[in-house]
């Protein structure tokens, strides 16, 4: 796009600067990797703060009078998430995004950055998925809500900066994993559920450990420490309509990742598969050009972070595996 300003330096020194979604796991990577930062952190508990309340928002953020905002909340999950609750995905996450971006303007904010997805992108999209390719052509049904939703918050970032001059800029990371993730089978994204299938085959002796589908997609993965430090460095170099692209170049079809996983976890059985639950996306791999221009790669491994997420897990099972939604 003509009036995308890519290295346009933007200092978080002495910034007030608000991560709604603190407690999610991409908001809880943000507050960690903000605090290197010499920047004041502002938080607003669920109790303290209903974020599809639109009142509420602008309220909070009159108050709070943050000079900067990362749009990390978000109603996310998995494919079955997405295929049960697709009411929930469309109304909350519209709701979310559509209260803090215009809240932001109207309390005249410094910069914005709002959150999208890899699944935006068109199903039979041209693979690595360059930035051009929205709107291209049919969403991936099995999340065209969320992805609906995705798209709109982007498309409100590029109006408000088009009618009204704000600095209000988008980034899409692809699949991501890490500590503070979701590990209730019906409700997560499949890198935790491979974990907790993995882990408790170990533990009963089990002969395998199912997975759904065909195992034959391929995902692209992140480690939410590499998207928090992405976003930092977005913020700091890019100014843009543009929505950039996180990822890390490379690809896993689903069956090697749950090999790597029974790896990492010590299962030494078989996998078998569930036919009839669906792949999604055959592939959505990112094309990062943009991001690898601006001066930033990833720098974790999916070996080393599926190792580290499984370590987070073992600590943290016992809360983790609970679903948030009941
Ligand atoms: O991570 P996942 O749920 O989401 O599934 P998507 C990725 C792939 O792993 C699919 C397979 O092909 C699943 O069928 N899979 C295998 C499993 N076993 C399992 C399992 O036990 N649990 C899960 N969850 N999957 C998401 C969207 O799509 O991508 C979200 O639903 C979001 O909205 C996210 O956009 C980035 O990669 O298919």
């Amino acid at each position: 796009m003509a009036d995308d300003k890519l290295a346009q330096p933007f200092a978080l020194t002495g910034k007030r600067v608000w991560v709604a979604g603190h407690r999610g796991m991409v908001g809880s990577a943000t507050v960690r990797r903000l605090e290197h930062e010499n920047c004041e952190i502002l938080v607003a508990d669920r109790t303290e703060l209903e974020l599809r309340d639109q009142a509420a928002v602008l309220t909070w953020m009159e108050r709070a009078k943050p000079d900067v905002v990362i749009v990390a909340a978000a109603t996310v999950g998995g494919i079955q998430a997405n295929a049960t609750r697709p009411a929930d995905f469309l109304y909350d996450n519209l709701a979310i995004e559509t209260n803090i971006i215009h809240a932001a303007y109207k309390i005249g904010i410094q910069k914005l950055l709002f959150l999208g997805s890899a699944c935006i992108y068109p199903r039979e999209a041209a693979q690595p998925m360059s930035e051009d390719a929205l709107l291209t052509g049919p969403l991936e049904p099995t999340n065209e809500w969320y992805a609906i939703a995705k798209i709109a918050g982007i498309k409100l970032c590029q109006a408000y900066r088009k009618q009204h001059g704000c600095d209000f800029i988008s980034a899409q990371p692809n699949n991501l994993y890490g500590p503070g993730d979701n590990f209730d089978l019906e409700g997560s994204h499949v890198i935790p559920a491979l974990i907790v299938k993995a882990h408790d085959a170990k533990q009963n002796n089990a002969s395998s450990f199912e997975l759904w589908g065909s195992g034959k997609p391929l995902r692209e993965f992140l480690h939410v420490d590499d998207l928090a430090d992405a976003l930092i460095h977005i913020l700091k170099h890019y100014s843009g309509p543009v929505p950039l692209n996180i990822g890390t170049g490379e690809e896993v079809s689903i069956g090697q990742l749950a090999q790597n996983i029974a790896d990492v976890v010590g299962f030494k059985g078989a996998l078998t598969f569930d036919a009839s639950k669906p792949d999604g996306s055959p592939r959505k791999l990112l094309d990062d050009a943009r991001m690898k221009t601006l001066g930033w790669n990833s720098t974790i491994n999916l070996k080393d972070g599926l190792a580290s997420t499984y370590r987070w897990f073992l600590d943290h099972q016992t809360e983790r595996r609970t679903s948030r939604f009941s």
